[in-house]
């Protein structure tokens, strides 16, 4: 397992060349650098019998056995955050793939999502999602800081929509299984290579718009200003302290858009992201509610997505395959597994992030964590395939 572990780290990490930005990784939904990465993976799905397909998403699938028998999909993401770390959602599908390669009983499809992060059109999960068959109208008419459509994306790489149908996943399918990093600070504070998934965190995206008044920066007087800047600022901060008083609840606004973001005018325009998460809707609801109550601003939903339990007996079998005393955990990162579960029995197996950092280059997994993962998910697949094969 030690190789194929070894040969798992080089595969992340060479993908990591396939990026938008020389000299860090970011590769959106569709982007050139994602054909790129499908080549790479697709060569050596292939090498190992895989048969090897692109869905009308850009969703890179590939099955191990027989067509009509049943399978597990295991699968994560290709995209990544901008200037992300390598193992991201990639580690997860360089993981199935090396599941296939240890050749089961139990059919695999491996699917490496063309977009999971919502870093392109705003709103996350579009290459899952066309998985379930829930890629309706109003996301394929998104359109990203271009103003191009997802529609107009996905025609751009060279994919045919009529096809969207074909996407939605086999009736073979008995379930949903991921291995993904976890992005954070538990399995290494507690000495774990891994943790089982049980639930994972719901998740609420908005965009907050802030109106002020542009002007000249040097003749306007302080007390004449109407910085939209200035009340966005105001209230960033009291989104911070709202959170930090609620138990297990994170809030953040990351991605600042500023009009017309010259040093010498006075913001006229700024646009926030807002991110909410717990593992309580009703009290990230409440959240939401009380925050952008605070926001003399318009807002816009982007994501309201529930928080979601794994599948108890899949994840019970995932447990026992870690071994006595599987850790179990929730996760506060979203994850394509939350897309399958309300559709087939589906869990998540994660990895130690050391430092627990993530969505940054430093990012990192060990190999002897990618053993274990290995030789978890080796056991886990032969327990499925005793029942299913
Ligand atoms: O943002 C997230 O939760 C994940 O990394 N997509
Ligand atoms: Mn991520
Ligand atoms: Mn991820």
């Amino acid at each position: 397992m030690n190789k194929l572990a070894q040969w798992i780290l080089d595969c992340c990490r060479d993908l990591a060349k396939f990026t938008e930005e020389p000299g860090r990784i970011t590769r959106t939904f569709l982007s050139p650098p994602m054909k790129q990465a499908h080549a790479f993976l697709g060569s050596w799905m292939e090498e190992i019998g895989m048969r090897v397909s692109l869905d009308a998403a850009g969703n890179l699938r590939a099955l191990y056995g027989r067509e009509d028998a049943p399978r597990l999909i295991i699968g994560s993401h290709l995209d990544t955050v901008p200037n992300a770390g390598a193992f991201d959602g990639i580690l997860g599908v360089a993981l199935g793939i090396a599941m296939a390669e240890l050749q089961p009983d139990l059919a695999l499809e491996v699917i490496g999502f063309s977009e999971e992060e919502g870093v392109r059109f705003g709103v996350p999960f579009i290459g899952s999602k066309a998985v379930t068959g829930e890629l309706d109208q109003a996301l394929l008419a998104r359109t990203d800081a271009h103003g191009i459509s997802v529609t107009e994306a996905i025609r751009a790489f060279g994919l045919n929509l009529a096809e969207l149908p074909a996407a939605r996943f086999s009736p073979h399918a008995i379930g949903y299984f991921e291995f993904h990093i976890e992005q954070g600070p538990v399995l290494e504070s507690l000495c774990l290579p891994l943790g089982v998934v049980e639930a994972i965190a719901g998740q609420s995206r908005w965009t907050v718009g802030f109106t002020g008044q542009a002007n000249h920066a040097g003749t306007t007087p302080m007390n004449l200003r109407r910085d939209a800047l200035v009340s966005a600022a105001r209230w960033i901060l009291n989104v911070e302290s709202y959170a930090a008083a609620v138990p297990g609840l994170v809030a953040t606004v990351g991605a600042l858009t500023v009009s017309p973001n010259a040093g010498n005018v006075i913001p006229g325009e700024v646009r926030a992201s807002l991110d909410v998460r717990h593992p309580d809707d009703a009290v990230r609801l409440h959240a939401v509610r009380e925050i952008l109550a605070k926001a003399p601003a318009e807002a816009i939903e982007r994501l309201n997505q529930s928080a979601v339990r794994m599948d108890e007996a899949l994840t019970t079998a995932l447990a026992d395959a870690v071994g006595p005393g599987a850790h179990r955990m929730t996760s506060g990162a979203g994850h394509d597994a939350m897309i399958f579960a309300p559709h087939l029995p589906s869990t998540m197996l994660f990895l130690r992030s050391p430092g627990g950092i993530s969505h940054h280059p430093d990012e990192a997994v060990l190999l002897e964590d990618v053993e274990a993962a290995l030789i978890a998910g080796a056991r886990f697949i032969e327990t499925l395939g005793a029942v299913h094969a």
